[in-house]
């Protein structure tokens, strides 16, 4: 299987807030590096750079609006004189008007953010392009024969909705990479969502449509981030109703039921017949991931790329999340081989 990668990534590294104490994020630069180290490590398959892609691409997927304003947020609060990373502070919840984009910058930041946890820093643009331009190249991979690909995305994309970030996340790759599927003629394609964080974003952007189907399993919701989403019954709206599938699964989750789970998710999928399958692949399901609640040990996710096969559509894997253990490579790795383990 070819990978997907570009060093473009080290551009984005911010700040997060941990127990009120503004600190390095969690989705820090090295996560990359070591998957991609791993794929070197045994040989998974050549290691290739991103093409680039036009701006449409992205805007397929999220709104004019709110790729102008990642274009230019780090520059408009540069002007204001602040040098520190770009955070939104405030938000429009609830009664709040939601009809008026605000001029200002910091109004703006609250307006296309869902939390705090996706800063903005001078390169983060250029790093967050790139990591569509990934997923993109490993569809295009795709296109051209390949059965499946591994797009090393950094920064990950799955909470990024048509019109705001969140949860480390800008451009939703994954979902820019399924509606470029649509566009170029594909009638069906599923998104499989196994980060163990709920992927909010690309429900949303999907949410009405019969053409994409969304398959999520993740944290519940009453007691995991991103808390608002995830529930079961969100089904999907309009003509997508039924094309949403959530799967929330409890604190400490083991192999066992996360496995039925997945294999019930999969014949779903099955019975969808995507022409293209793309997984939100994040290994922070893994028992030892500092900010996650289920149990799964390495050689589990061998397992699950095994599960994945059974679905029988050609796969593009696109890295979400994942943080701060050396066994994210081995994690990852291990589903792309459990994966490969089944084709002929
Ligand atoms: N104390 C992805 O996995 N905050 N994003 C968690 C932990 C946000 C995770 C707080 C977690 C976002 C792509
Ligand atoms: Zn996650």
């Amino acid at each position: 299987m070819f990978t997907v990668f570009s060093d473009s990534h080290r551009l984005h590294h911010g700040t997060e807030l941990k127990d009120g104490v503004l600190k390095p994020s969690f989705e820090q630069p090295s996560r990359a590096d070591t998957v991609r180290d791993r794929v070197r490590h045994v040989g998974l398959g050549e290691i290739i750079a991103p093409r680039t892609f036009d701006r449409a691409c992205y805007v397929n997927a999220h709104s004019e609006r709110y790729v102008s304003f990642l274009e230019t947020a780090w520059s408009e609060w540069t002007a204001t004189g602040r040098t520190h990373d770009a955070l939104p502070l405030v938000w429009p919840v609830r009664d709040l008007s939601n009809e008026h984009v605000p001029a200002f910058i910091d109004g703006k930041l609250g307006f296309f953010a869902m939390d705090a946890g996706s800063p903005i820093t001078s390169t983060t643009w250029e790093a967050v392009k790139t990591s569509a331009d990934i997923a993109l190249t490993g569809l295009s991979l795709i296109n051209e024969g390949q059965n499946s690909a591994f797009a090393l995305c950094r920064p990950p994309g799955h909470h990024a909705a048509r019109e705001y970030m969140g949860g480390y996340c800008y451009l939703n790759n994954a979902a820019i990479a399924a509606q470029q599927a649509i566009t170029q003629g594909a009638k069906r394609v599923a998104v499989l969502d196994v980060d163990f964080h709920h992927g909010n974003g690309t429900q949303n952007i999907f949410y009405d449509r019969h053409d994409v189907m969304f398959v999520s399993l993740h944290g519940e919701p009453s007691v995991s981030y991103p808390y608002y989403s995830g529930f079961s019954s969100e089904c999907g709206a309009g003509a997508g109703e039924g094309f949403n599938l959530n799967y929330p699964l409890p604190k400490n989750t083991t192999w066992q039921r996360y496995e039925n789970a997945l294999i019930h998710a999969c014949r779903k999928l099955k019975d969808f017949a995507p022409e293209l399958l793309v997984i939100s692949l994040g290994v922070d399901t893994f028992k030892d991931d500092p900010i996650s609640h289920f149990l799964l040990e390495s050689h589990d996710f061998f397992g699950m790329g095994e599960i994945i096969a059974t679905v029988g559509a050609p796969t593009l894997f696109v890295m979400e999340g994942g943080y701060m253990v050396d066994e994210i490579g081995i994690n990852a790795v291990n589903v792309l081989h459990g994966y490969e383990s089944k084709q002929h």
